[in-house]
């Protein structure tokens, strides 16, 4: 089945960012980075500071030189990972199936939004659009029919593009586009390849896998297939391994079971608050003590259904204290936690719906 695969890119992102926190540096050349004159490397510039030559990984220096009238400022990156966040809800709220790269740039699956209402452009146009209306940053899409395509795709129109490969246009593109804006062809490979007078893609396709595989080993099969539109389609998503645990550290060393056990029905208690308060369900419980040496141990166990109240999480917890705890041992800290967390789709049904 043909994929549908976006590569999102913000803009310029931390230069960006800062022009979005600080107005006054809005439509100017502002350069992101080291600011140490002699030691600092620039992250990212603006699309204005781009202009004089400024790009990511040069010298400070240098881009003082190239553009004076720069305005350098140093990166928060506290402040970009919790617009990355922001960004990345956008993403999950139109599909599960996300790859971030980076802060800046994921790959989505929406094989499953396309029909007839909806083509994969427009869902790109929706999601580029709600990105900015929620954080007011710009964005450039790419969509193809497999990753590394859809990579290529969003640099080209940037900033604030929306471009489509497919079977029509791919060797077109391919063809006259430059070796080092291949993906995976960094510095060196592409150093390289100048060495071997392949400067665009149509160079590179007209070289045969027995040539390149003798250049490049492995790499080289990558290589032939990248100059003709073939790459994998599968994203490496991370499912979420969430987890909402509780522990409680003792004043004392303790070793009394009873005592130790009320302590860890109150904690299930809490767990499964903060678990229904977030309308999740686990299938893992996790209990963890730490000795009075300060050796830590953990028992995990997978749950026969889904849980979430206080007496099943405790259920599955006594049981791991009692594999994890020596008896002869005291505890300054027990802990349980549940993870592997789901959101039920539909209310499990118990006995009692079938008795009602
Ligand atoms: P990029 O997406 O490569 O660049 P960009 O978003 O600044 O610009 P573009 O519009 O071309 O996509 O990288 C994202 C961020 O990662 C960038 O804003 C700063 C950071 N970065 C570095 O810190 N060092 C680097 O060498 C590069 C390339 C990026
Ligand atoms: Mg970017």
């Amino acid at each position: 089945m043909e994929r549908r695969i976006i590569h999102i890119d913000m803009d310029a992102f931390f230069a960006q960012v800062e022009q979005y926190d600080n107005p006054k540096l809005r439509g100017k050349p502002v350069i992101v980075g080291g600011r140490s004159f002699n030691r600092g490397v620039v992250a990212t510039a603006s699309y204005e500071a781009r202009k004089f030559g400024v790009h990511s990984a040069m010298p400070t220096k240098t881009a003082h030189k190239l553009c004076p009238e720069g305005i350098f400022v140093h990166p928060r990156f506290e402040r970009y990972k919790e617009i990355s966040n922001q960004i990345k809800e956008i993403f999950l709220s139109y599909t599960e199936e996300i790859e971030p790269l980076s802060l800046d740039e994921a790959y989505l699956d929406i094989t499953n939004l396309v029909d007839r209402q909806n083509s994969a452009r427009s869902i790109a146009l929706s999601i580029q659009s709600e990105i900015f209306e929620k954080t007011g940053l710009t964005s450039s899409s790419g969509i193809s029919y497999n990753k590394y395509l859809a990579k290529i795709a969003s640099g080209m129109n940037k900033p604030r593009g929306t471009t489509v490969i497919d079977y029509s246009n791919v060797l077109e593109i391919l063809h006259q586009l430059p070796i080092g804006k291949f993906p995976g062809v960094g510095k060196v490979t592409e150093e390289k390849m100048f060495e071997l007078d392949i400067k665009t893609g149509k160079d590179l396709y007209d070289k045969s896998m027995s040539e390149l595989t003798a250049i490049f080993g492995k790499r080289g099969a990558s290589l032939y297939n990248k100059a003709r539109g073939i790459g994998t389609n599968e994203l490496t998503v991370q499912r979420e391994r969430k987890s909402i645990g509780k522990e409680t550290t003792f004043n004392y060393d303790r070793n009394d079971d009873q005592e130790i056990l009320l302590v860890l029905e109150n904690l299930s208690e809490k767990v499964s608050e903060r678990l229904l308060d977030k309308g999740m369900v686990a299938n893992v419980v996790t209990v963890k003590i730490k000795t009075g040496d300060f050796e830590t141990h953990t028992r995990q166990m997978m749950t026969v259904d889904p849980i979430s109240s206080g007496p099943e999480i405790y259920h599955y917890a006594y049981n791991l204290y009692h594999e994890v705890k020596d008896q002869d041992v005291p505890i300054r800290l027990i802990g349980v936690s549940v993870s592997n967390l789901t959101k039920p789709l539909y209310r499990n049904l118990t006995i009692y719906d079938f008795i009602l």
